[in-house]
């Protein structure tokens, strides 16, 4: 890597670098020239006890699993940096938001919630959004998801919850997949979910990629600055690409074709040095305006809408380093809602509390013993010096004789620090000890009717189709009709459709009515748009093709970050029509359709001839426009036979032209064709095709 680019955590890690350079010994340095054969009495005999290699070997390897998170299991990794725009002394001690000549090292994993470590990424699930920041005032974790809500308010639940969301206990299954009866039966049963469920059917729960999703804190954290003046804080991750998702089916279909898409993706661009990033963004609220809110700001099933308390950009996050090794890295990782810095304090929402209990506890377990911050990736780049002693996998070898405070044996080392410090905000709290709900956090309803409202009409469809997928994978039918029940209180309209779509009778009038209101920002229509940045193109070719009209596609989209690959029946190479040769990048049998975001023939008679006696030439194509994603057929490529011939007898009478379908049709693949294919993708889907008649 190129040395400029080396922050502190990444010179750090120096130390616990090791590349293989052999020759090959035990774990204690001794040199070995056999490791095929055990040590036996005979060339035919019983293997010794004492082949101290041999055992070695197969123990290490017999101890080589650690527990999985209990959830986020499966995960996926990366190095970065972040450095704020602006000095935000005023609100916050800590140092790392203090100015724009801050850049701080980070490491950020995003994961799924329920799946185990071998599941697919792009079930329906929340995605984890973990940031760890290496300040220079220790390490600051802000824990998030790519959703701003949650699905309970009090942490005493998330046992509960977690057992209703995970394959059911009698026979594991399903894996990684919320569409079952514990998990809508929880949440027809604990109405405090209603507005979490929506956001996890909506197309949220199916990110694009990691690179193209929100991220959020969730909670209500609080700013303090050197004063001790404290502000509510919200947090929000905004990527730079837009937030974009894939269609429900096309994430179903990619868990078999390519089951670590979304790590991939994060993996290759990092490699491409399109380097991944969001944007930072607060919402502030003044301490005196606690109570102005018709929710509580300490509960985590609500939103801040930004109309309301718009967010503020304050920095840039950008990825741009892989692990090494995924089990040391990414796997030992350990996130923890109290590590926090000066400057960042927590509030009294209940779920958090749990929470800055529950992650430590966690990784005692999980990283076997209090040692884990020892381990590389969770080192911080800020001095440590404690009294902590011993424990399973003590790396430090702590020298003198004192380890306790106040001493004078060991000069009195160390010493209580002056400056620089943690300081909890000085909240006065008061109140009996009880065991109850905050009348304030009562009202399960206004903010997932206000959700629904804001939706794009394509959205609202996405949405409905999921809730009728989950519930008609419901066995029992008393679950099904308690989530309709539910809905009515949402909105009366989105009720009757799922009841329609999962055989219940359409629900009475619910006690709420849909109150109108919307935050328009809370829609993926509303999203950044217009980059090709990393977007994967395919062209499907065969012997015959026409060079002019493949690099006529080719050569803009590339410049433009595009990754465009020629997919062939066969790998190897194709001639052209004029006697060349193009080399293939994958053949059409290792891919799918689902693995890209647009596709294009080029022109070529004979090219398109052999593609169209090509299944999966010709699914791929059909497929993608099943997907919405933008088709261009140049010259020849018009004629490939698919069937249903592409738009025009897939619309009703409409008369929408091919191009408002997102499918260029040009004769040549010149300048225009190339820019109209080009606008098409940075759209992201073509989400107005009617698509319901095809069959692929
Ligand atoms: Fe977590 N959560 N969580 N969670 N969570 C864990 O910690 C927990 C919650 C989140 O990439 C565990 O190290 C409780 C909200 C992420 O390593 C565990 C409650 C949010 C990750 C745990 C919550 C999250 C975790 C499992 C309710 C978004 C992955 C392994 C009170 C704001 C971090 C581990 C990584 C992981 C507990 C609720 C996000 C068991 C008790 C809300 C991104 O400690």
């Amino acid at each position: 890597m190129n040395n400029d680019r080396r922050d502190a955590k990444d010179r750090a890690l120096d130390e616990a670098r090791t590349d293989s350079e052999g020759p090959l010994t035990t774990e204690t340095g001794v040199r070995v020239d056999d490791t095929d054969n055990s040590l036996t009495a005979g060339g035919r005999g019983p293997t010794l006890l004492e082949d101290f290699h041999a055992r070695e070997k197969i123990t290490h390897f017999d101890h080589e699993r650690i527990p999985e998170r209990v959830v986020h299991a499966r995960g996926a990794a990366a190095y970065g940096s972040f450095r704020p725009y602006e000095g935000l002394s005023d609100l916050t001690a800590a140092h790392f938001l203090s100015g724009p000549d801050v850049v701080t090292p980070v490491f950020v994993r995003f994961s799924t919630v329920a799946g185990s470590r071998g599941s697919a990424d792009t079930v329906r699930d929340v995605r984890g959004f973990a940031v760890k920041f290496y300040t220079e005032q220790g390490n600051y974790d802000l824990v998030g998801n790519n959703m701003p809500v949650f699905f309970i308010q009090d942490g005493i639940k998330f046992p509960d919850f977690v057992h209703a969301v995970k394959p059911e206990p009698h026979n594991e299954i399903p894996q990684a997949q919320s569409a079952h009866d514990t998990l809508w039966d929880f949440a027809g049963l604990q109405p405090e979910t209603t507005h979490m469920m929506m956001w996890l059917m909506s197309d949220r729960a199916v990110p694009r990629s990691y690179r193209t999703m929100q991220g959020f804190g969730v909670h209500t954290f609080r700013f303090v600055n050197a004063q001790g003046r404290g502000t509510f804080v919200k947090f929000h991750w905004k990527p730079l690409l837009g937030t974009h998702s894939l269609v429900w089916d096309e994430a179903q279909r990619i868990q078999g074709k390519d089951p670590d898409f979304n790590r991939r993706d994060l993996w290759d661009s990092i490699e491409r040095g399109q380097f991944p990033e969001w944007e930072l963004g607060v919402q502030l609220v003044p301490e005196e305006d606690e109570h102005a809110f018709d929710f509580d700001l300490l509960d985590a099933t609500k939103i801040i809408p930004e109309e309301e308390v718009p967010v503020r950009p304050v920095g840039r996050l950008t990825l741009n380093r892989n692990p090494d090794n995924f089990f040391a890295e990414t796997e030992q990782v350990a996130f923890h809602t109290a590590n926090v810095v000066p400057g960042i304090d927590f509030t009294n929402d209940p779920l958090l509390q749990a929470r800055n209990f529950s992650y430590l506890d966690t990784q005692l377990l999980r990283l076997g013993g209090p040692n884990f911050q020892h381990i590389p990736v969770n080192r911080p780049v800020a001095p440590v010096d404690h009294n902590q002693r011993d424990g399973f996998s003590q790396h430090r070898v702590h020298r003198g004789r004192t380890a306790y405070y106040p001493n004078s044996v060991g000069g009195g080392c160390p010493a209580l620090a002056d400056e620089g410090v943690y300081r909890h905000y000085t909240e006065k709290v008061e109140g009996h000890k009880v065991r109850e709900r905050a009348e304030s956090f009562k009202d399960h309803y206004s903010q997932a009717t206000l959700f629904y409202n804001s939706l794009a009409s394509w959205e609202r469809e996405h949405l409905v189709a999921a809730f009728r997928f989950e519930l008609g994978k419901c066995e029992d039918v008393g679950v099904r009709r308690r989530m309709v029940a539910n809905l009515v209180n949402v909105d009366a309209g989105l009720a009757r459709a799922v009841a329609e779509g999962v055989g219940v009778e359409p629900p009475e009038e619910g006690s709420a009515r849909n109150h109108g209101r919307s935050s328009p920002a809370l829609s993926q229509a509303r999203t950044t748009f217009g980059s090709v940045v990393g977007r994967q193109v395919a062209l499907l070719v065969a012997d015959g093709v026409d060079a002019a009209s493949v690099e006529g596609l080719r050569e803009p989209l590339a410049r433009d970050g595009a990754v465009v690959e020629l997919l062939a029946p066969a790998d190897g190479t194709v001639r052209t029509s004029d006697g060349g040769e193009l080399a293939v990048d994958r053949a059409l049998p290792t891919v799918s359709s689902v693995l890209y975001d647009a596709v294009a023939v080029p022109d070529g008679a004979d090219s398109v001839a052999v593609l169209s006696g090509d299944g999966l030439a010709r699914h791929f194509v059909l497929e993608a426009y099943k997907h919405h994603k933008p088709v261009a057929l140049v010259g020849a490529g018009a004629e490939l036979g698919v069937a249903p011939p592409l738009p025009e007898r897939a619309v009703t009478p409409a008369q929408r032209t091919r191009e408002e379908l997102g499918v260029v049709v040009a004769p040549e693949a010149d300048g225009t064709c190339a820019a109209e294919f080009a606008r098409l993708i940075g759209l992201h889907r073509v989400w107005d095709r009617p698509t319901g008649a095809i069959p692929a």
